[in-house]
This record gives C-alpha cells, sequence and structure tokens, in this order.
C-alpha cells in the first residue's frame, strides 16, 4: 500500500514539475515581469483558493495552486497593498487571471527566515521552512563554530537542523577519526546525522527520505557541495540554472529572490544563494544560550544570575564541560558566538 501511495505522489509530483517547466520556458523571459499597465482584470479573476509563494520578484510573485482544478499550476500575481510582504514559501488566498492574478490574503506563517536589510531593519526571506540541512565535507574542512551557528539560527527560527557530511567518498584513514568526533558531539546530543556523497550516490536515498513532506533549507560553507546536491536532487539542470548557481550571481547587483522548488521524489526546497547567510547579531544571549539544546537543562542553575558562564566561580555550565556532559568544543563555539552579539 505505502508503496503504491510514493508511487503515485512521485508521478503528481513528476507532472507537476514538468508543468512548470513547460510553462517557464513558454514564457522565455520568465524573468520579465508583466507590463504593470496590466493590472488584474477583476472580472476574469477566477475563484479564491489557497496557493504557496513560489518567489516573489518584487511588484509580482508565483502562486503555485494548491487547491481546485488548477492545482499545481503557476500564476503571476499582484498582491493587495494591504498585505504585508511575502515570501517564498508563504501560503495565501489568491484568484488566479490572465495576464495576472492576484493575492488577497497572507495566511499565518508557522515560521521564517530572516536577513538584515540595514538600518537594524530585518526582512522575511522564507517561510514555513521545515527542516535546515548543515552541509560539512572533509574538503574543505568544516568549522565547528559554523556548525554552531547555523544550529543557533536554526533553534532560533524553529527549524529542525539536519547534519549532511557530503563527500562521503573523500573520508579515508587521514581524516576519518577527526570527522567522527566531530558528528559524533552532534549525534551525542539528538541532531540527526547524515552521511552523502553527491558524486556516488551514497546515502541519497536515506537523505531523500529525509527531505519527503517537508520544506528544507541546504546550508553551509562554499565548496561543499551545495550546489552538486541539489542538482543531483532536482535533476532538471534547466530549472535550477541561474537559480542555484551561485557563480552565476557573483557580479549581479540585484539579489536573487528566494524561490520554492519541488524535489521529484517528495518534498520541496527553498533556495537563492542570499537565503544560505545566517545572521547572529541581532539575537541576545538568551537566544544563544538557548540555542546549544544541551546547555538547556543547565541554565539558571549558575551561582551568578548574569552568570556569562566565563570566568565566573560556580558556573553549571563549565562544571557541565568539566565533567563532559558538555562538549569543550560546543562551549568554545558558545564563548566565540558570544562575542559577536552586538548587546
Ligand atoms: N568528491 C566529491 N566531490 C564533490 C561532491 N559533491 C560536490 N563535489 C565537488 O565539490 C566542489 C564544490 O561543489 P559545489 O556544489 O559547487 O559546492 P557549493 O559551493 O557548496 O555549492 C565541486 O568541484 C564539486 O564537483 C562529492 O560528493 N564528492
Ligand atoms: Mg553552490
Ligand atoms: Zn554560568
Amino acid at each position: 500500500m505505502k508503496k503504491k501511495q510514493l508511487s503515485r505522489r512521485q508521478l503528481w509530483r513528476i507532472q507537476k514539475m514538468q508543468d512548470a517547466y513547460a510553462e517557464r520556458a513558454a514564457k522565455k523571459e520568465a524573468r520579465a515581469e508583466i507590463p504593470l499597465s496590466s493590472s488584474p482584470n477583476t472580472t476574469q479573476l477566477g475563484a479564491e483558493q489557497k496557493g504557496i509563494v513560489i518567489s516573489n520578484f518584487g511588484q509580482q510573485l508565483d502562486i503555485e495552486a494548491l487547491e481546485g482544478d488548477n492545482q499545481g499550476s503557476i500564476f503571476r500575481c499582484f498582491q493587495r497593498s494591504n498585505i504585508d510582504s511575502l515570501v517564498a514559501g508563504d501560503y495565501v488566498i489568491f484568484q488566479a487571471g490572465d495576464p495576472v492574478g492576484v493575492v488577497i490574503a497572507a495566511l499565518p506563517r508557522e515560521n521564517f527566515l530572516e536577513r538584515p536589510a540595514g538600518m537594524g531593519e530585518l526582512r522575511p526571506v522564507a517561510a514555513n521552512i521545515d527542516q535546515l540541512a548543515i552541509v560539512i565535507a572533509p574538503v574543505p574542512e568544516p568549522f565547528a563554530n559554523l556548525i554552531d551557528r547555523y544550529l543557533v539560527a536554526a533553534e532560533h527560527y524553529r527549524i529542525h537542523p539536519l547534519l549532511l557530511l557530503n563527500k562521503s567518498d573523500l573520508i579515508n584513514d587521514d581524516n576519518r577519526a577527526a570527522l567522527d568526533d566531530l558528528l559524533a558531539i552532534y549525534e551525542r546530543i539528538g541532531y540527526p546525522v547524515l552521511r552523502v556523497s553527491s558524486k556516488s550516490g551514497d546515502g541519497l536515498a536515506g537523505l531523500k527520505a529525509m527531505l519527503d513532506d517537508k520544506t528544507s533549507v541546504f546550508v553551509g560553507q562554499s565548496g561543499v557541495g551545495k550546489s552538486a546536491l541539489i542538482n543531483a536532487l532536482l535533476p532538471d539542470a534547466n530549472t535550477a540554472e541561474g537559480q542555484l548557481s551561485e557563480a552565476g550571481d557573483k557580479g549581479r547587483h540585484t539579489t536573487t529572490s528566494a524561490r520554492l522548488f519541488h524535489f521529484p521524489d517528495g518534498g520541496d526546497l527553498i533556495d537563492s544563494p542570499g537565503i544560505r547567510e545566517f545572521h547572529l547579531e541581532h539575537l541576545d544571549r538568551e537566544t544563544l544560550e538557548n540555542g546549544f539544546i544541551e546547555f538547556r537543562e543547565y541554565l539558571g542553575r549558575c551561582k551568578f544570575r548574569d552568570c556569562r558562564h566565563d570566568k565566573e566561580p560556580g558556573c553549571s555550565l563549565k562544571a557541565a564541560v568539566a565533567s563532559n556532559e558538555i562538549s569543550e568544543a560546543r562551549m568554545a563555539s558558545f564563548r566565540l558566538i558570544g562575542q559577536t552579539l552586538e548587546n
């Protein structure tokens, strides 16, 4: 039974993707906006229906219908001016139209990612994200501190993290012990860890299963194989082109807006180079402390209420490090990130 359901679902996903590609290809200049003069003709708008934001181009958005006869089709839409800025992954109520429809309401978000927009402002970049795939590799050598920064952000934005060691084909006797030690820290505190290779295909089936039914974002330092992994999972390279290629974005001044993709085997990806930059500077100390999930049971137990878990006597976190309940490396990361906070 399960198997049959899965393959039906796969076929539906693939059909949906193919429709979307065909539509985009037909538009030729998919990025070119429909002229503003063609405002929605209210007499030709379809029924109100639920949709999801695929991408926001500024003045216009691509909305995919989630129900009705046109389910799976993508519609170019304006949004009513009383709606706050919409981002990839947002659920909306919209009316399809030709050439443009209209978004009439935004539905509540489960969560969202945001980035600094200058002047101390933060702007949402993607919404309703279930999972953050933090990609590392034997080469370039992983920085525990960077992993910990992503984890703090994931906890803060309430997104489930997943550690992905890509390039498992490059694991050898020289690097195996160090990689195992690093990953053991995260396995021990309860984070899922997967070893995969976009090159050999090793572990990709397990990864696909983890992505199924979820909306994921991939992050990690340059060169770890994020694009290679995403391309292996989203086989139609043409779709990915320009959207997933960071190289293509260098030297351009426009920031490519985040875009939602459907994996053919299930699950969604929200991607754009900008979405992979997580910022922590605006977080407060309490958020940072809680971002280290294994610290939580010790918080509030230090001798001093305002303990910075640094030089203070009677620090419960330092005692936990001394007794090996908290990893030394995680504690070092915590201190390092703490130094970068604005307040
Ligand atoms: N050996 C090996 N190389 C890989 C693998 N995945 C990616 N690469 C290589 O790593 C380099 C960086 O990959 P890329 O996807 O551009 O990384 P990104 O910067 O994280 O997007 C490229 O030369 C890839 O061919 C893998 O699983 N095994
Ligand atoms: Mg890349
Ligand atoms: Zn303390």
